[in-house]
């Protein structure tokens, strides 16, 4: 097995069970960004062996206040299975969790493939829904600590997602009043505009970055902007949504 291999299993397994384990680059601090996406693809690799799909990709650290949150500032993708998906409203188990938080986003849905270097308008018109999210990441490292090439070995911390109903996106995106609620008081508050200024932005940069990687944005795909606030670490009992100004609300309760 080769040294990627390992690595990519031992982030598989810390997922699998919710353990936390050392930074990679504790031992392995020249690891570079590209052998960290190599990490990533074997692991996702291992969940597609295990029978889970495909269904899009995720964008990371697209607003500063994340950025500042996670002390990491370049922009990180990942990919998305549909065991990651969580029903509209439902319970998020937190023992299946290390140590979890919501984050709001807002999710494209591809009507048409895209993929490479795209303009905000080509990037629109590939894009056929566009609904109101939440984000659950949990970092697989103790203390939710890394450095870039940890996060992106970790599949940028992706966990899980839910998502709102989809509308035609016929507005403008690009300043969308957004509020995250913990049992009904406000904690998080921003606009869709904390995302690299306009989500459709995060859009581009997903079919730019893809492509890097020999793989496209396909319809059917669904491509996560990246967190619009700061995330909110998850206590059992609570009761989480965000609201997305004419998008509508997603929200979940945290059980054990
Ligand atoms: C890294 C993943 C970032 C986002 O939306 O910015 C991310 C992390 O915060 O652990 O998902
Ligand atoms: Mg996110």
């Amino acid at each position: 097995m080769t040294a990627l291999h390992e690595l990519a299993l031992r982030v598989d397994e810390a997922a699998r069970n919710a353990t936390a384990i050392p930074q990679i680059t504790d031992e392995l601090p020249n690891l570079g960004i590209d052998d960290a996406y190599a990490i990533q693809a074997l692991s996702i690799r291992r969940r597609l062996e295990r029978g889970e799909r495909r269904i899009g990709v995720k964008m990371g650290l697209t607003s500063r206040a994340k950025m500042i949150q996670v002390g990491v500032d370049e922009v990180i993708w990942g990919r998305l299975t549909d065991a990651m998906l969580l029903e509209e409203g439902a319970s998020l188990s937190r023992a299946r969790y290390v140590h979890p938080r919501a984050e709001p986003e807002v999710v494209y849905r591809m009507g048409r493939r895209l993929a490479g270097k795209v303009t905000a308008l080509e990037a629109m018109a590939a894009v056929e829904g566009v609904a109101p999210a939440m984000e659950i990441i949990d970092s697989r490292y103790q203390a939710f600590r890394f450095a870039l090439p940890d996060v992106i070995a970790d599949n940028s911390s992706s966990s899980g997602l839910v998502i709102g109903s989809f509308v035609k996106p016929s507005f403008d995106l690009s300043n969308l009043g957004v509020v995250l609620s913990v049992d009904g008081m406000p904690r998080q508050i921003g606009s869709t505009a904390a995302i690299l200024g306009n989500p459709v932005r995060s859009l581009v940069a997903a079919a730019r970055m893809v492509a890097q990687w020999g793989e496209s944005l396909e319809p059917g795909d669904i491509v996560m902007a990246g967190g619009i606030t700061a995330a909110h670490a998850l206590s059992i009992g609570e009761y989480v949504q965000t609201d997305i100004e004419g998008l509508g609300r997603v929200a979940i309760t945290v059980g054990d």
